[in-house]
């Protein structure tokens, strides 16, 4: 489902098989070192979504090779097959709009764009996240967004301010959302999870989102 210029909702994408193994494999990625930790914002203030990310850490607001603001390890590294999901997620979901991810609907990634980064935030009952642009990557590459376990609401807005207009979409497990043209430089932002509603054979309780971006911040 096309939501706007770029911005495309395939429910379902993950099914129950590939749920399981992608939650797994979060399940190793949030061990130390450089696991799971929580987000310090400059304010002074902490993120109440915890995180952990692979290929460059995110320490707002810019990229680092080790865990700043966790216990100061390397970052994991991208996993190839991570990077390939990211491909096919945009292939996937441009297909489905009918201009194969040109014009309107966002460019895909280039050749030489390998999707190098992985943030994944995990969601308890209370957690959200407030109305905010992604602009640290320097690259145009889409966004790629799967989400695991709990539903959420995920408030989409516009490029110029985070208040209204903006649109409302329940994100369910297993549910791929591709960011790219001019939705790529969006506000959106997640106002609440919807506890007990991940399917029950997952074994997760809260909610877990994984990004995979391009980075465009060389070797
Ligand atoms: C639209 N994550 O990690 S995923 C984030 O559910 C983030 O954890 C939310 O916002 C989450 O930065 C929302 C959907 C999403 C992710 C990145 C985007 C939407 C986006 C980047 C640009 C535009
Ligand atoms: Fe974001």
């Amino acid at each position: 489902t096309l939501i706007a210029p770029g911005a495309v909702h395939v429910p379902d994408w993950l099914g129950p098989l590939r749920q399981r193994e992608l939650l797994a494999a979060c399940r190793e990625w949030a061990r130390p070192p450089a696991g799971l930790r929580t987000v310090s914002t400059p304010g002074g203030g902490t993120m109440t979504a915890r995180q952990v990310c692979l290929g460059l850490h995110w320490y707002p607001y810019a990229y680092a090779r080790t865990a700043v603001d966790g216990d100061g390890a390397p970052v994991k590294p991208m996993p190839g097959w991570l990077a390939e999901l990211g491909r096919d997620a945009v292939a996937a979901a441009y297909a489905g709009t009918g201009d194969a991810g040109t014009g309107d609907a966002g460019a895909p990634a280039g050749p030489s764009e390998a999707y190098d980064i992985a943030l994944i935030n995990f969601y308890d009952g209370d957690a959200r996240m407030g109305m905010h642009r992604d602009a640290e990557e320097r690259s145009a590459a889409p966004v790629v967004s799967l989400s695991l376990g709990d539903a959420c609401v995920f408030r989409f807005g516009n490029t110029a301010s985070r208040g209204r207009p903006y649109r409302d979409v329940e994100l369910r497990s297993g549910d791929l959302f591709v960011f790219g043209g001019p939705s790529r430089r969006a506000y959106h932002g997640v106002p609440r999870v919807l506890p007990g509603t991940a399917p029950p054979a997952l074994g997760l309780t809260g909610r877990l989102n994984i990004t995979l971006r391009v980075g465009g911040l060389g070797q």
